[in-house]
This record gives structure tokens, C-alpha cells and sequence, in this order.
């Protein structure tokens, strides 16, 4: 589950968690950066605001470091016991954010994908796409901000842009969805999604 902030993907976590369990599809819920003991700790690092500057290398390599423990002790036992992982956020989020967010380097990070991953990608890519403002707004709602929600609005305009360009050069995993339009009309176009994906 992919997208900018505030446009409902811990929301619509729990919708398609439920939905897979109707279907009586054993699932593993869970988020990056984190998912793990230390996975968390690292997200910690990463999202408080604090005194010391963190350096762009470091932000991109701290979120590789979290998904090589995620990967190792949550993500890959899960799928090897037949699992189905369900992500809030995973390596599209580094190539939006660090990539298109912070403009770094995407062949290094392609190159990190592959160090860490192998050929592990996900199946499935939902992209909740909402305008900027909208799901500024929603997230505000929340009170403080952590260190990404800081961030001015041309770093979430290159961030959603990355995401665009990605689904467009990765048509086949990309599911792009409307998160501007009320709950339940965002949920009907994930139920239908999902409904295409049990019958493949
Ligand atoms: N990050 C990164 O830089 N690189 C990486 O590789 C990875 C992550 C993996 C943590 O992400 C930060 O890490 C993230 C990118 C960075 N930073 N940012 N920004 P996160 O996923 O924990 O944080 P987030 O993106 O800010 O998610 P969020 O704010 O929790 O938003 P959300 O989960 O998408 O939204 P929500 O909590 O489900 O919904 C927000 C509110 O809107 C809530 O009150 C809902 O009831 C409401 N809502 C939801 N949908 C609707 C509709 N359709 N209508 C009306 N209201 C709605």
C-alpha cells in the first residue's frame, strides 16, 4: 500500500485485512519503516524530529537497514508459511520519497533494492493518489508532525510524481486508486481490485 501522507493507507489497511479474512486468506498486516523490533527502533530515528541533522545517505540507508531486518525476520517467514503480506509502504516509498522527495540517486537505490531484496518484489502495488492538500489536510487532523509531515509541499509534489511515473512504468503491479472520493467509494475500488486478483 502505497501514497502521499494522510490519504488513508492505515485506513484502508484494516478494510482489506478484513476483506482477506472473509476470503479466508491467511495475512501478515505490517509497515515501513519498521515491522520488527529493531525495525521500529529505526523508524523511530527516522521520523522524530530532532537537534541533529540526518543526512540524506544516512535517511536512505537507516530505511534499507529497517527493510533487511523486516525482510528477514517478518516478511520472508510469513510468505514461506503462506502468508499473504499486506504493507503499509515498501521500496516504492524509498524510490518517491528519498528518490523523487529528496532527489537522490534512483540507480542507487535500484542498486540497494537488489542488494537487500534480491528479486523480491511485491505482487500487488495499490497507489491511494489524492490531491497534495487533501491529504495534508486529513493527516493534520492528527496534531504534531513528524519529521516527513514537516517537509514543504514541492517535496510532496516530486514525491507524487515518483509514484505516478512508477505506476506508469510498472503497469502490470500498480493499482492506482482514487483516495479523494468518500470511504466507502475508495473502498469499492479496492474491493474490486482485490476481487480481479483472487480470480487470476
Ligand atoms: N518513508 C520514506 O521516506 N521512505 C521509505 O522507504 C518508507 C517510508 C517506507 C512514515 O510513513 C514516513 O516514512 C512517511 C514516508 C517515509 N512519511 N510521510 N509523510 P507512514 O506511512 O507512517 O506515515 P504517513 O504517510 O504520514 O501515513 P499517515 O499519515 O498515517 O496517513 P495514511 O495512513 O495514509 O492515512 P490514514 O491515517 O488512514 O487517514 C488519515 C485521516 O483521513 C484519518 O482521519 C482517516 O479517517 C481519514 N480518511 C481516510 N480516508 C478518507 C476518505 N476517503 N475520506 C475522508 N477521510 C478519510
Amino acid at each position: 500500500m502505497e501514497g502521499g501522507e494522510g490519504v488513508g493507507k492505515s485506513t484502508n489497511l484494516q478494510f482489506i485485512q478484513q476483506w482477506l479474512v472473509q476470503h479466508q486468506i491467511p495475512v501478515t498486516v505490517t509497515r515501513e519503516p519498521g515491522g520488527t523490533a529493531v525495525a521500529e527502533k529505526i523508524r523511530a530515528v527516522l521520523l522524530e524530529r530532532q537537534d541533529e541533522a540526518i543526512s540524506e545517505q544516512a535517511e536512505l540507508l537507516m530505511m534499507f537497514a529497517a527493510r533487511a531486518q523486516h525482510l528477514q525476520n517478518l516478511i520472508k517467514p510469513a510468505l514461506q508459511q503462506g502468508q499473504w503480506v499486506l504493507c503499509d509502504r515498501f521500496t516504492d516509498a524509498t524510490y518517491a520519497y528519498q528518490g523523487g522527495g529528496r532527489n537522490m540517486d534512483m540507480q542507487t537505490i535500484a542498486w540497494l533494492e537488489q542488494m537487500v531484496q534480491g528479486d523480491l518484489r511485491p505482487d500487488l502495488t495499490l497507489l491511494l493518489d489524492a490531491p497534495i492538500e487533501l491529504g495534508m489536510q486529513r493527516a493534520q487532523k492528527r496534531g504534531a508532525l513528524d519529521r516527513f509531515e514537516a517537509e514543504q509541499i514541492d517535496f510532496f509534489k516530486r514525491v507524487q510524481q515518483t509514484y505516478l511515473q512508477r505506476a506508469a512504468e510498472h503497469p502490470n503491479r500498480y493499482q492506482i486508486i482514487d483516495a479523494s472520493l468518500p470511504l466507502e467509494q475508495v473502498q469499492a475500488q479496492i474491493s474490486a481490485v482485490l476481487e480481479r486478483l483472487i480470480a487470476q
